[in-house]
């Protein structure tokens, strides 16, 4: 493996959309029991779940630590392949590589390549969620080795898998809230900011949306409130409740958006995603949680950032989260198990060749994310 100073742009590269073609998605195996409720086995049930269900339609990658490494083998599907690799926790989204192809197949550049950016834990020592992060931060490179890829040093910029979005056509989407955060790269601006995203994703056009989903702990992530389904089409987490903070932090996106172009300058069509009643943490989940010095301790009633938006999009299938717990029938449920079905729904109509496979992940989102935060896809290079 190689290490790159230049950049993917100027090299002819670009990130792909993640509806485009992959040769495989990575995912970290959850461990840490101040990150997971009761030592990680419920969120490890809908883990080994999803991982099976894209699995159905693409390689899965498994890294498990040394520690986890055997548990993780054998709860894991044998055509899953599992690897060891040190982690601080689960979120390949944010810290595997961000992988580039050739924008040109007939030009000279050839081969998957990463982009390694620097990962301090959503905020470093400002207002990160855990300390240390060294072992998640040296992944990028250890899973370029893994997959072949030549890797880009954008060690020099703290960014997030989860806090871009592409289209594959030149545009990228970001929240404002978390790019401009103190914790990132305070010192630098917006205008350098964006060049650094259109140095390295090959965009030509930024959309910047102010806000992502209330309480987020990311601050903001855009792949919890926005996600590109094709070219020109975004779905968007919304509430009709104007009482709910929710509704003016969407509402700002959608106007935004309304007035939007992408790259190729054509409108965007936005399609409503409607989030679920709140789901909040209870006590009976912060009694199962191991104590952290670092992270900031989270307190029954404290509201979680659930979000349909926070699916990954597989080669064959849609893999979303749902809220509603299987067989529960208090009343509660049934609201959640009525917006599961409305999300799944919406979905089915903008991906029709694509199974929708729904998750209880209720166990996820107690960690800080879902599913599309778990994931990184790894893009076919022809
Ligand atoms: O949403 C994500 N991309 C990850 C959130 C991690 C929170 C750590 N507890």
């Amino acid at each position: 493996m190689n290490i790159l100073h230049t950049t993917p742009t100027a090299d002819g590269y670009y990130m792909p959309a993640e509806f485009e073609k992959h040769s495989g998605c990575i995912l970290i195996w959850p461990e840490r029991s101040d990150s997971w409720t009761y030592g990680a086995y419920p969120a490890r049930r809908a883990f080994v779940q999803m991982a099976a269900a894209i699995a159905r339609s693409e390689q899965v990658t498994v890294c498990a630590s040394y520690a986890q490494y055997n548990n993780a083998r054998q709860a894991l599907p044998a055509h899953i392949r599992v690897v060891e690799m040190s982690n601080n926790d689960a979120w390949a989204r944010d810290y595997a590589p961000t992988f580039v192809v050739p924008k040109n197949k007939n030009s000279a550049a050839n081969g998957l390549r990463g982009i390694n950016w620097y990962f301090n834990a959503w905020g470093g020592l400002v207002d990160g969620l855990y300390f240390p992060w060294d072992k998640d931060n040296a992944m990028a490179n250890k899973l370029c080795d893994l997959f072949f890829a030549d890797v880009y040093d954008a060690s020099d910029f703290v960014l997030e898998g989860g806090s871009i979005h592409v289209d594959g056509e030149g545009t990228a989407m970001v929240t404002e809230n978390c790019l401009l955060s103190k914790g990132r790269n305070p010192s630098m601006s917006k205008e350098e900011i964006e060049q650094k995203l259109k140095d390295y994703l090959g965009v030509t056009k930024v959309i910047w949306l102010k806000y992502g989903i209330y309480n987020d702990e990311t601050n903001e992530h855009v792949d919890n409130i926005c996600a590109f389904t094709s070219p020109a089409n975004v779905v968007l987490a919304w509430t009709d409740n104007e009482d709910d903070p929710q509704y003016a932090m969407s509402k700002h996106c959608y106007d935004l958006l309304s007035k939007e172009t992408d790259a190729k300058g054509r409108p965007i069509t936005i399609h409503k995603l409607p989030i679920p009643n709140p789901v909040c943490i209870t006590k009976e989940d912060c009694e199962g949680l191991d104590n952290m010095d670092f992270e900031p301790t989270r307190t029954p009633g404290e509201r979680l950032a659930a979000s349909y938006v926070n699916f990954y999009i597989a080669n064959g299938a849609i893999v979303m989260p749902g809220f509603a717990k299987p067989g529960a029938t208090d009343e509660a449920n049934l609201r959640y198990a009525a917006s599961d079905k409305t999300a799944k729904e919406i979905l089915a109509k903008l991906f029709p060749e694509r199974e929708v496979i729904q998750i209880y992940a209720r166990d996820i989102l107690v960690g800080g994310g879902n599913i599309h935060c778990m994931t990184q896809q790894v893009p076919a290079c022809l």
